[in-house]
């Protein structure tokens, strides 16, 4: 229940794939989470049986981003944002066992709500500026630690996370550390080396 959390980007799907590809098979990805928000609600039905065959070969758990009725088609995880609906229907609705998420912003009253509900995971962010999600701030560090002293899920960072600025994140609190740019920005033959250097964070 740590590590690195890969958040998809974008990218034309044939790139997104074979980047996909090559992240899961050096084994560095502890959980992948589908965001495609310029893709049509239609086709990502398509993409999402692919990833979903895609992490079951690697044993890596999938996650939807927003989308209840997505995850709940495929039997998949989910994570909700605070508009995105509720964690008590999520776990009405979606199997045992899957993950579980919620995006709590720089709130403990809000993560504490999540877990009450039922989420098994809750997220803090972002932590640092992002052009990825410009709206979301930077609320630094000080809620992780909180949130490791007083909550008893993992918890996961979000927002403008690299390798350099991430080992105090890690120190913390961070269980998962969810990243998009800093994986998925980078041409795909330097990918590898890039989660090498993550997985040593971890370590
Ligand atoms: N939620 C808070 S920050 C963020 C999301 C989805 C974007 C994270 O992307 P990046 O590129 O790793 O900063
Ligand atoms: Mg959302």
């Amino acid at each position: 229940m740590r590590g690195l959390y890969l958040i998809t980007n974008d990218d034309p799907l044939e790139l997104l794939l074979a980047k996909l590809e090559g992240a899961m098979s050096n084994g560095g990805i502890a959980v992948l989470q589908y965001r495609r928000k310029k893709v049509a609600k239609e086709d990502q039905i398509y993409e999402v049986e692919y990833m979903k065959a895609m992490c079951a070969e690697y044993a890596v758990p999938f996650v939807i981003n927003d989308d209840l009725d997505l995850a709940e088609k495929y039997g998949l995880g989910v994570h909700l944002g605070q508009d995105d609906g509720s964690i008590v229907d999520a776990v009405a609705r979606l199997p045992e066992g899957v993950l579980i998420g919620r995006s709590c912003n720089n709130s403990l009253q809000l993560a504490e709500q999540a877990i009450a509900d039922g989420a098994n995971y809750v997220a803090f962010g972002a932590i640092y500026a992002t052009d990825t999600k410009p709206e979301a701030g930077n609320i630094g560090l000080e809620t992780l630690k909180q949130a490791k002293q007083q909550l008893n899920v993992p918890i996961c960072a979000i927002g403008g996370l690299t390798v350099e600025n991430s080992k105090i994140v890690i120190e913390s609190g961070a269980d998962y550390c969810a990243v998009i740019s800093d994986i998925l920005g980078r041409p795909m033959n330097l990918i590898p080396d890039r989660l090498d250097e993550w997985s040593a964070l971890f370590k």
